[in-house]
């Protein structure tokens, strides 16, 4: 693995360091839009106090803290694989490039010792999942791996009930930025309550804390819920969501190509809006999640 110079020299002086995927920016947007927000995002990060590492793996070599030049390619280069757990070997032995989705970039930042990881939405359990078995492995590398995610909930495409019910399996906590429901992406409200709801980063960065000194294996789900006034409401956007998933069975889309496919078709059907939308929730994970890493380096010195 590659650190880059700004990181290493972070880590090793225990200042904040928040890590990023690259999945967003390759399958999540498009051009020009998704290099700008990845820009936007690390500038986020700085101006919160902590130093951003955009994960991704470039001709095999999986690289923590990518450069601005890196992110551009990220986000105009076709046919970039999307990577999760299962695909390391085969991008790394075949030395392609590799987009990082939650799953992979929880063990990037694991294998770095990053311990705040911001993104906008994870992945979860699909609707329609008793049939298709189709969970993220995003659910069970927050289960295993010390990292903690800042999101604006799960992807609004997904089955929230069953993935909570999962991530209770696994042993996530999850806690909520001063509301009490789980975000629910484009939306403020998923209407399920979380496990807890916290006030201060630094709540939230005691609680990590609680969790790494009594030896717990597995990260925390930190729900974010987007701004109000960026927020669409549920009667605009939930049939919209309906209708890109039949569209998604009808194409026969399956696998790791369901997410991009909803997202961009969601993009078309709002006129832009649920883009405008992701841009400001993942901007304002970055806020919190940099103030949340940098309580936590404070803590643990
Ligand atoms: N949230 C977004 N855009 C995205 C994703 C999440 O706003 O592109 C990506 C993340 O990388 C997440 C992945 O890990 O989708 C989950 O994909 P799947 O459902 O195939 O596990
Ligand atoms: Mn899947």
């Amino acid at each position: 693995m590659k650190i880059n110079k700004e990181v290493l020299e972070a880590l090793k002086e225990g200042r904040p360091v928040v890590a990023l995927e690259s999945t967003i920016i390759s399958h999540g947007m498009p051009y020009p839009r998704n290099v700008e927000t990845a820009m936007l995002v690390e500038k986020t990060i700085r101006e919160n106090g902590a130093i951003p590492a955009t994960m991704g793996i470039i001709d095999g070599e999986p690289i923590v803290g990518m450069t601005p030049d890196e992110i551009e390619l990220f986000g105009k280069t076709k046919g970039i694989a999307k990577v999760s757990k299962r695909d390391f070997p085969i991008v790394m032995a075949e030395k392609k490039w590799g987009a990082t989705t939650v799953s992979a970039t929880i063990l990037m930042a694991k294998a770095a010792g990053i311990e705040v990881f911001v993104t906008g939405g994870i992945g979860g359990v699909h609707r329609g999942a008793d049939k298709t078995f189709d969970v993220s492995r995003d659910l069970y590398e927050l289960g295993a791996e010390p990292v903690t995610v800042v999101c604006a909930g799960c992807k609004a495409i997904l089955d929230i009930d069953k993935t909570l019910e999962v991530l209770e399996t696994q042993g996530v906590p999850v806690l909520s930025y001063k509301e009490k429901d789980f975000a629910n992406f484009y939306c403020r409200s998923s209407g399920k309550p979380v496990d807890y709801v916290f006030d201060t980063p630094e709540e939230a960065a005691k609680i990590i804390k609680a969790k790494r000194d009594f030896g717990l294996s597995g990260g925390i789900l930190i729900s974010n819920p987007v701004p109000e006034e960026y927020a669409i409401p549920h009667e605009k956007i939930d049939s919209i969501i309906e209708q890109a998933i039949k569209e998604c069975d009808e194409n026969g889309i399956v696998g790791k190509d369901i997410t991009p496919f909803l997202l961009k078709r969601i993009v078309e059907l709002t006129g832009g809006d649920s883009l405008d939308t992701n841009i400001k929730l993942v901007i304002n994970n970055a806020k919190l999640g940099a103030q949340i890493a940098k309580e936590y380096a404070k803590l643990k010195k």
